[in-house]
């Protein structure tokens, strides 16, 4: 595990005053989708912390203290006391760092329960989907493939009919909770769909989540945490091959752990 200081690009003195006046470190695996999403609200919030790489077929006994139930990377130790969960670090940052410098999650009561919603759908559904597709191959992988399309379809029509609909980003003009969520893993399928050899997203059947998902990957503060197409394309590799049976152990990446992937959790696609 290696400790590594990450900073924001520019910080006002009233951010440096909110973000000095805590402590934070974020234990995370660099293909994690789930830190990513940690990585870039953090950069959002311009809150500095350090990073720890951990080696997850060799997690460090600091995150099994800090993670001792799930076992799982993100965690981030705020002034000490360690926050497991992706999404209830996301919830903990708006909470404890409102004004650095705006809420990453709606205003109104509503459009929050819709945001947490979706977020919810997204790891219970859409990534157990996206997952199944990768994790196998013939007809189970066309049925997968059906499956992952239906539910995107769902996302589609929120996207042009529901709460969301006319806005640029699921939070307004500038990317936020929903769009974290839902945009730190949707980066996978272009790399899932040139390795498996399949097609999941297209701007012909998903024109609204096709054009969010480039305007999200556009995004400034997105590019500086998203690791290369390449680097994904040679983690992504390795773990189908594994997957599919055909691997030693170790996927082609530097550092992420892939023994004991289970297929149905995008998460541990991301080991
Ligand atoms: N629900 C968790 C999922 C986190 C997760 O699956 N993390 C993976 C890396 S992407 C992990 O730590 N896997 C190690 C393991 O399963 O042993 C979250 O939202 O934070």
């Amino acid at each position: 595990m290696k400790a590594v200081k990450q900073k924001p690009s520019s910080v006002s003195p009233m951010e440096k005053e909110n973000s000095s006046s805590s402590s934070l470190k974020l234990f995370g695996s660099w293909a994690s989708s789930y830190t990513h999403r940690i990585q870039l609200a953090l950069k959002l919030k311009n809150l500095t912390f350090d990073y720890i790489e951990e080696d997850l077929s060799h997690k460090s006994p600091a995150l099994l203290l800090h993670n001792p139930i799930y076992q799982k990377v993100p965690v981030l130790v705020a002034d000490g006391r360690p926050i497991p969960e992706s999404l209830l670090i996301l919830h903990f940052l708006d909470e404890y760092f409102p004004h650095n410098p705006r809420q990453l999650l709606p205003k109104s009561p509503h459009d929050r329960a819709a945001a947490r919603f979706w977020a919810h759908f997204t790891d219970d559904r859409l990534g157990p989907a996206v997952a199944a597709v990768f994790a196998s191959s013939g007809d189970a992988q066309v049925a997968a493939v059906d499956r992952f399309r239906s539910e995107l379809r769902l996302v589609e029509a929120e996207l042009t009919d529901g709460v969301f609909a006319g806005s640029r980003f699921f939070s307004g003009d500038q990317i936020g909770f929903l769009d974290i969520v839902l945009g730190c893993g949707s980066y996978w399928l272009a790399v899932f769909e040139e390795v498996a050899e399949v097609k999941l997203v297209d701007a012909v059947e998903f024109p609204r989540f096709h054009a969010w998902l480039r305007d999200f990957e556009e995004q400034d503060e997105v590019k500086a945490i998203i690791p290369s197409f390449n680097e994904l394309l040679g983690y992504a590799r390795g773990l189908r091959k594994i997957l599919l049976g055909g691997g030693g152990g170790e996927a082609d990446n530097d550092g992420g752990a892939v023994a004991g992937v289970e297929a149905g959790d995008m998460g541990n696609l991301q080991k």
